[in-house]
C-alpha cells in the first residue's frame, strides 16, 4: 500500500538539495501518488490534488487574467454559482446561459469576447447534459478554453477530454472518494503550460490536500469502478420506482427515456450514475413532511458516498442562488434530489415508500 507521507518537510542534502521534495504544501509522496492517479483515470497527462471541489475552481478562476469573461451553465452546484457571483464577479465577468442550448451557446460566443466556458454535465441538480464534442468544437472555433466539472459522472462514466474539452475538474469529496470521509478536490488537464501555472498558483496560494486525506482518496479508489456501477443500478430502480409513483409529479434521471437529453446521455456517457431529482406533487409543507420521514437516506448535502442521501435543493444546497434565479432554472420548493448510495435496493424502495405514505 502507498505509504502515507505524514510530514511537512524533508531533509536536505546540503542547502538546496533534495531528494525530489521540499516541502509539503510544494509537494507530498501520498499527493503525488494520488494525481499519478487521477490523471490516468481522466486520460490526462496532469493532475493537481486541493483541498476542496470550490478551491479547485477558485484556482481555475484565479490562472484568468483580470478581466476575463466566462460563459457558464446556469445550472450549477450553488457553492460554485456563489463562487463566481461573490467573490469572482469582482475581477472577472460571467455570463449564465443553458449550455445545452447549442444555437445559444455559438450566438454567445459570437458577441462576446469569451475566454472560458464552464460547463457542468449532468448538471447539479436538474441533470441537464451538453453535448461534449459539439460545444468543445464551437468553443476551438472561437478559440475559447473549456472546463467540465465531471462530479456527478466521475471518470468511471465520463471523460470528457475525450470529446476535446481541455480541463476536467471534480469534487473528490462525492463520488472518487466515495466514503464521506474527506473534502477534496481536483483538476487534470494535457496542456504543461496551463498545469505550471496552477500549480504555482497552489502552490503560492496553499490550497491543497493532507497527506492521510489523500490516502483515503486513493483507498476509496480502488472501489470506485464496482461503486459506480452499484449507485447506478439501485438509481436506475428507484427512478422507475418514482417515475411510477402517483404522489410524484416529474422524475429527472439520464437514464430514463423520459429524460430529454435520454440519448446524448447514451452517447457520450458509459453510465448514467447515481443521481436522481425529483418533483414531488404538493408544496414545501409536503417536501418537509416528505424528507423528515425517511429512515434509511439521510437527510444531508453533497453526494456520491455510499450511503443515500436526500436533501432539498431551494433550502440547502442552492440556497445561495436567489429565488429568482433558482425558479427560473426549475428549483421550484417540491424539488428533491437523492444521492443514491449502494445499500440494499429493498431497504431503500421501503424506505422511500414508507415516508411517501406519510405525505
Ligand atoms: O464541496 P466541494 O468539495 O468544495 O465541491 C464543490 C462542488 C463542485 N462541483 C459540484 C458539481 C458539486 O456538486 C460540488 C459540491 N456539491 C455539494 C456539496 C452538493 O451537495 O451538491
Amino acid at each position: 500500500m502507498p505509504p502515507i507521507y505524514q510530514t511537512t518537510t524533508y531533509a536536505q542534502k546540503s542547502p538546496g538539495v533534495h531528494q525530489g521534495y521540499e516541502y509539503s504544501r510544494s509537494h507530498n509522496p501520498t499527493r503525488t501518488r494520488l494525481e499519478e492517479n487521477l490523471a490516468s483515470l481522466e486520460n490526462c497527462k496532469y493532475a493537481l490534488v486541493t483541498s476542496s471541489g470550490v478551491s479547485a475552481e477558485a484556482l481555475i478562476m484565479h490562472s484568468l487574467k483580470p478581466g476575463s469573461t466566462i460563459v457558464c451553465g446556469d445550472d450549477v452546484y450553488g457553492g460554485t454559482y456563489r463562487l463566481f457571483t461573490t467573490v469572482f464577479h469582482e475581477f472577472h465577468q460571467f455570463i449564465f446561459i443553458d449550455t445545452t442550448d447549442k444555437v445559444l451557446v455559438e450566438k454567445t460566443l459570437k458577441e462576446n469576447n469569451v475566454d472560458l466556458m464552464w460547463i457542468e454535465t449532468p448538471t447539479n441538480p436538474m441533470l441537464k447534459i451538453t453535448d461534449l464534442k459539439s460545444i468543445s468544437t464551437i468553443a476551438k472555433k472561437y478559440k475559447v478554453k473549456t472546463v467540465v466539472d465531471n462530479t456527478f459522472m466521475s471518470p468511471i462514466f465520463q471523460n470528457p477530454t475525450s470529446f476535446g474539452i481541455d480541463v476536467v475538474l471534480h469534487s473528490m469529496t462525492k463520488f472518487i472518494n466515495g466514503h464521506s470521509d474527506v473534502v477534496g478536490g481536483c483538476i487534470t488537464l494535457n496542456s504543461k503550460k496551463d498545469y505550471e501555472k496552477l500549480w504555482k498558483l497552489q502552490n503560492s496560494i496553499g490550497p491543497t490536500q493532507s497527506p492521510f486525506d489523500s490516502w483515503l482518496v486513493l483507498r476509496g479508489i480502488k472501489t470506485l469502478n464496482i461503486r459506480m456501477k452499484a449507485h447506478e443500478k439501485n438509481a436506475i430502480e428507484i427512478a422507475k420506482y418514482l417515475e411510477g409513483h402517483s404522489k410524484i409529479e416529474k422524475v429527472i434521471y439520464p437514464g430514463l427515456k423520459s429524460h430529454p437529453q435520454h440519448k446524448l446521455a447514451k452517447k457520450q456517457m458509459t453510465g448514467f450514475g447515481g443521481m436522481i431529482t425529483f418533483f414531488l406533487k404538493g408544496d414545501i409543507k409536503k417536501s418537509k413532511k416528505f424528507l423528515s420521514s425517511v429512515k434509511i437516506f439521510s437527510l444531508a448535502e453533497s453526494l456520491g458516498g455510499v450511503e443515500s442521501l436526500i436533501e432539498h435543493p431551494a433550502i440547502m444546497t442552492h440556497a445561495s442562488i436567489p429565488k429568482k434565479v433558482r425558479e427560473e432554472i426549475g428549483i421550484h420548493d417540491n424539488l428533491i434530489r437523492i444521492s443514491v448510495g449502494i445499500e440494499d435496493i429493498d431497504d431503500l424502495l421501503k424506505d422511500l415508500e414508507c415516508a411517501l405514505n406519510k405525505v
